[in-house]
């Protein structure tokens, strides 16, 4: 189905684009920008679009510690993504990429011409530049992570099997994604909590919700790329769970029989069943981030994963391509990520979604059935739809605290809300009444 068929076929999507694209109000205002500032944002733009978006609405103290904060990461990522870099090369520059922050000027040109972002590691003196400008505080924070993301990623590479095979036991998928997804987290709740933008505790429970913030997004990335990575000649999926299913992860994608594919699914819910793990901390997490801008850049990618999460359970596509939410789809979660009532019931929406593409042959139904009822639990008493469950109540429990806290950021937020969801009507009343006056003008 092409993009406007799809769109027309889904008429609340259709009116999110639209409100998304004319009426959303920005949280704030852009001020002027040094040249190498400006470059930097560039760089931003041409390595992701729309998360570049999320970040440019981020709150003026910290928007652009984030930007380099991303570029930096972003470039660590493009020496370890690269297969044409030998390992000789990869791993010093890995774990020596730190002290880079430490110059004024350098750049990187050996990454091979087909690399998507290369861009970042041959302007990086731009990022340096802008770098070496902000607050030590935030300096600090930014080369700390550096520092253990670019050791733990040369860890993984230093296992001269681990492209070939992937990952083995669940305990290394769970490092893996600790050192390069877990540890950005880290380093933004540290951002966050010196910008006092979040709640302390996120920084005092040894990074654990952080973590799963960052683990819940890196794996489910990693299971929707399981056939991209495979013809890039990796893979992520863990060998503990895979091998359960076939002798060979491939075989998922090669061999089409019934048999082969139910084998396959039943590994694939399975790795879903594991990222289902970390929501009840992300939603924890999101309760905890207090100013609005802030709340909207951890919230949206979190919704976009479990709405993936979503799609890719029980769906055999993801063996022989990337399966990706509709565009309209993705509006109208940016316009709902806004408050914690709206992010918690996108996420009872997919958990229930979930719930119902279940199979009652899969090995893991009723693993799958439990864990989803777990979390709509915990939703319930986060946001109670009707009552709160027996035995509990509301004053006893400490998320009703947290949720409390934010009531107050979430009603101005929808005050805001409101007003564009107006316009928006508005604009659709406004050509309906001319396209019914041109009717009538035309046939009488
Ligand atoms: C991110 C994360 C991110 C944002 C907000 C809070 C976070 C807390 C913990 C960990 C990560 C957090 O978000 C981006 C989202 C993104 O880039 N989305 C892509 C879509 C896609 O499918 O890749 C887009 O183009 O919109 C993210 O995925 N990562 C990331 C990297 C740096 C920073 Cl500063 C924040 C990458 C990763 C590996 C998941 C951490």
């Amino acid at each position: 189905m092409g993009k406007i068929t799809q769109l027309l076929s889904h008429p609340s999507e259709l009116r999110a684009v639209v409100q998304l694209m004319y009426f959303r109000q920005p949280l704030h205002q852009t001020s002027k920008q040094s040249e190498s500032l400006q470059r930097c944002y560039y760089l931003l733009n041409q390595t992701s679009r729309s998360f570049a978006a999320v970040i440019k609405e981020l709150h003026p103290e910290i928007k652009d510690v984030v930007t380099l904060f991303y570029l930096v990461l972003r470039a660590l990522d493009t020496i370890e993504d690269d297969m044409t870099i030998d390992p000789s090369i990869k791993v010093p520059l890995l774990r020596e990429f730190v002290d880079k922050l430490n110059e004024k000027a350098w750049t990187f040109n050996g990454n091979g011409p087909d690399e998507k972002d290369r861009i970042v590691l041959v302007e990086f003196d731009q990022i340096l530049t802008e770098y070496h400008k902000l607050k030590p505080e935030y300096q600090d924070i930014i080369k700390d992570i550096t520092k253990k993301m670019g050791n733990g990623m040369a860890d993984y590479i230093l296992d001269d099997n681990f492209n070939l095979n992937g990952v083995e036991t669940i305990a290394d998928f769970d490092l893996y994604c600790h050192y390069v997804a877990g540890l950005v987290g880290e380093g933004l709740t540290k951002l966050m909590v010196l910008a006092k933008f979040s709640d302390n505790s996120l920084a005092e429970d040894g990074f654990k919700r952080s973590n799963s913030m960052g683990l819940f997004l890196q794996k489910t990335n990693i299971i929707r790329d399981y056939h991209e990575d495979l013809e890039d000649g990796r893979s992520f999926w863990p060998k503990e769970v895979w091998s359960k299913y076939t002798d060979s992860l491939p075989s998922f994608h090669k061999d089409t029989s019934p048999e082969s594919e139910f084998q396959g699914l039943s590994c694939l819910n399975e790795l879903v069943l594991n990222s289902l793990g970390h929501v009840k901390e992300v939603l924890e997490y999101l309760s905890l981030v207090k100013d609005p801008s802030s709340f909207n850049f951890c919230a949206i990618p979190q919704v976009m994963a479990i709405a993936t999460l979503a799609t890719v359970y029980n769906n055999p596509k993801v063996f022989h391509s990337v399966v990706k939410i509709r565009k309209g789809t993705t509006c109208d979660l940016i316009l709902r990520s806004r408050t914690l009532p709206g992010v918690i019931s996108i996420f009872r929406e997919y958990i229930q979604v979930i719930n119902h593409k279940s199979n009652v042959k899969d090995p893991n139904y009723l693993k799958i059935g439990i864990k989803c009822g777990e979390i709509e639990q915990f939703i319930e008493l986060m946001y109670p739809s009707i009552a709160y469950p027996k035995g509990v109540t509301k004053a006893q429990h400490p998320i009703t605290k947290i949720v409390a806290a934010r009531a107050k950021i979430d009603n101005d937020i929808q005050r805001i809300i409101n007003d564009e969801t107006f316009s928006t009507y508005a604009l659709f009343g406004g050509i309906l009444l001319v396209l019914v006056g041109a009717l009538t003008i035309t046939f009488g």
